[in-house]
């Protein structure tokens, strides 16, 4: 298989397909079983924000494969939308391999027709046949096929049925269908098609677009058509919109939509669903509903504290970190560092040597200093192996495998997107609909990747409160490993984790309803396609943790082999303490810590769960208070959370945005952190 290049222009003359079709409807199952390349399948819409690449094997050869977000509409409503749009308009050459899902066939026939509008060449997949043969459809695909020109091959992608013909087909015929609209319409279509020649395979379709007035679209053709051009076919669509007196999208929109309804009532059959469904459906409908959702939520809620809380936490950190690192790996560890690298501890002295030869003692020294240093760097206070390792390894990855076990559990049950019509209203009080939920809630697996997960979201207001509320108060996997630890260990029982959620839940409520009342834009009501709950695969819940997992040993653990080294520098240097005494008014006098928060403090700039661990270390010195302990979790929480995620931050919302909101955030940080101290001295609570 030939490499593949970063730049897909670079891959020219080579024969490219599009997966293609509307959120969650397989089409990344069918890119990972097409070429045999894993990427993420979930049971919710916007799984996929970008286009993936990957090869197929084909008989005539290696032929390009790209997987893109789901779309609802070729004029499209948020940012994935229109990565999908674009990659469609700048490879006209490609063919469209377009997954629909059989249960909801006027939704993908609306595409199919767009499709045909653009003349392009292709296969649709009718997926998820199983589910539509439960639900008692069957669907006349030979008619569809007369129709539109092209093979309508039904397919079960979980159980890799029905693909075959993907793998071995090599030359598509277009798809042909053609719709007739209102007269001006068609007559300004007349009018454009010779300023859209050369641009794609049909002025038509592109033509459709410009008049539905879709301002990502003429972006897209900024540079590709002359300004005079680009100019004149604005004219055009401007003077048939005043002379129709109405929204042309609209029409447009409406016309094609009674058309998909027209063809779907010719080839669609519904007899009666079969039984097997129904324990399903009675927990699909309890989920969404408003008191029997919000029990369910709660039962949830509790295992999954009993699997990542009890079992992770407790059970699994107890395995690997006394078990294995403290009784075994430890001791063997500085037995072999000692043993390596010897040099006289504090109580020893060197007075055997220093009576000897000047210039032999002066290199000792050296030597013993080199070890020192290097004994210390390795398992000393900051040590690799004694803070950045145990942390990373033995405290919060099992707690971490368990919550991804979980997570990648309710996300392929399709419980996630349920959850998200459920917390609808609370999330209207703060002007986001209940999509923005699911960034949200993807946020406690990782904070930067559900940060570029907002490009799902229909607005720009939408997407910049959800990012600031991911950045201010969303904790990510590994840092509610830390908690669930510091929890357990430090003692701080169910008062302490109903404080420090309690506080967690209110931030994100007032500075979500504060952001909106700031922030200029328009609301928008859900529109959302709620999946069905389906049976997870196991397959894919395996692969799926195994991605995340190696996301974490490859992005989390360097992280903190970095900081704790930079800690350890700062110690040696004996910056440490001098930062230590910048930090005391913040610290100790405004937050009531221990100076020795400080490098806590400093870890979590790095990452926060990074500090937060930061506390484990004072919890077991049993230098800290409970109540300390709160006060510096909840000040941690509120942190943003990385590195990368503050990155991602600036990538996606620009330099001045991502900017501000990371000052906005630390200063709220610590203004809470130092509201809860004082409330804590004030009203002491026994924790
Ligand atoms: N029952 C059934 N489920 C399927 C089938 N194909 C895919 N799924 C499930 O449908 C869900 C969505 O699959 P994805 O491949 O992530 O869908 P997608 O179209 O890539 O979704 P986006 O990236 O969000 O647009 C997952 O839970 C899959 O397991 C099928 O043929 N039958
Ligand atoms: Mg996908």
């Amino acid at each position: 298989m030939p490499k593949l290049p970063n730049d897909t222009r670079t891959l020219l003359g080579v024969q490219k397909t599009i997966l293609f079709g509307n959120p969650n409807v397989g089409k990344s199952v069918i890119f990972g079983r097409l070429t045999n390349q894993y990427v993420a399948v979930s049971n919710y819409p916007g799984t996929t924000v970008t286009i993936t690449r990957g090869w197929m094997n084909q008989a005539s050869g290696p032929v390009l494969l790209l997987d893109s977000p789901g779309i609802n509409n070729l004029l499209p409503n948020s940012e994935d939308e229109v990565v999908t749009r674009n990659i469609l308009l700048s490879t006209h050459e490609a063919d469209i391999v377009q997954v629909i899902d059989a249960k909801n066939l006027k939704r993908g026939l609306f595409l199919t027709i767009q499709l045909s509008e653009l003349g392009r060449s292709g296969v649709v997949v009718l997926n998820m046949w199983d589910e539509a043969q439960l639900a008692g459809y069957t669907v006349d695909t030979a008619r569809l096929q007369q129709i539109f020109g092209v093979s309508f091959l039904p397919a079960v992608a979980i159980h890799n049925s029905g693909l075959s013909d993907l793998r071995t087909k090599r030359e598509y015929p277009s798809f042909h269908y053609e719709i007739q609209y209102p007269g001006l319409i068609e007559e300004a279509l007349k009018e454009l098609a010779p300023y859209f020649q050369g641009l794609g395979k049909s002025p038509r379709g592109l033509g459709l677009m410009a008049l539905s007035g879709d301002s990502t679209y003429f972006q897209f053709l900024h540079g590709k058509l002359p300004a005079a051009i680009l100019e004149k076919i604005q004219a055009i669509c401007k003077k048939t919109a005043v002379a129709m007196n109405t929204d042309l999208r609209q029409i447009i929109d409406n016309t094609r939509m009674a058309e998909a309804q027209k063809i779907t009532n010719l080839v669609l059959r519904q007899s009666y669903p079969k039984k097997e469904k129904r324990i399903w459906s009675s927990l699909e409908e309890i989920s969404l509903h408003p008191i029997g959702g919000f029990l369910l939520l709660g039962v949830v809620l509790y295992f999954l504290y009993l699997f990542v809380g009890i079992f992770g936490a407790g059970t699994m950190v107890g395995w690997i970190e006394e078990s294995l690192f403290e009784n075994h790996l430890h001791p063997l560890l500085i037995k072999t560092c000692d043993f390596l690298l010897p040099f006289p501890h504090e109580h020893e002295h060197n007075e055997g040597i220093l009576t000897k030869d000047s210039k032999v003692t002066a290199t000792l020294l050296w030597w013993q200093k080199i070890f020192r240093f290097l004994h210390d760097f390795l398992i000393g206070e900051y040590g690799l192996f004694t803070m950045a390792l145990t942390y990373g390894l033995a405290i919060i990855f099992p707690v971490v495998l368990t919550f991804f076990l979980a997570f990648g559990l309710l996300e392929d049950l399709g419980y996630l997107s349920r959850l998200s019509v459920l917390l609808n209203q609370i999330f209207r009080l703060m002007g986001l609909n209940g999509k923005a939920v699911l960034p949200m809630i993807l946020g406690l697996g990782c904070d930067t990747m559900a940060t570029v997960t907002t490009r799902i979201l229909d607005t720009r207001k939408e997407r910049i409160i959800v990012t600031f509320l991911l950045a201010l108060a969303v904790p990510c996997s590994a840092q509610l490993a830390v908690i669930m630890f510091l929890l357990e260990a430090g003692g701080l029982g169910w008062k302490g984790i109903m404080i420090w959620s309690g506080i967690v839940v209110a931030i994100i409520f007032i500075a979500g309803f504060l952001a909106s009342l700031i922030i200029k834009g328009e609301e928008n009501p859900l529109i959302l396609e709620i999946p069905p709950f389906r049976l997870p695969l196991l397959r894919n819940i395996f692969l799926k943790t195994l991605a995340r997992v190696e996301w974490y040993l490859k992005e989390v653990i360097p992280i903190f082999i970095i900081g704790t080294a930079i800690l350890f520098l700062l110690k040696e240097l004996e910056f440490l303490s001098v930062i230590e005494k910048l930090l005391h008014p913040l610290v100790v006098t405004w937050l009531g810590l221990p100076q020795e928060s400080a490098s806590a403090f400093l870890m979590g700039f790095f990452r926060r769960d990074y500090g937060a661990a930061g506390f484990i270390k004072m919890a077991q010195e049993g230098i800290i208070t409970k109540q300390q302990i709160l006060v510096g979790l909840t000040t941690i929480t509120l942190f943003v959370p990385c590195v990368a995620n503050l990155l991602v931050m600036v990538k996606e919302r620009g330099w001045k945005m991502g900017i501000n909101m990371f000052v906005i955030v630390m200063i709220i940080a610590f203004l809470i952190g130092g509201i809860l101290h004082r409330v804590l001295q004030w009203f002491p609570i026994a924790l």
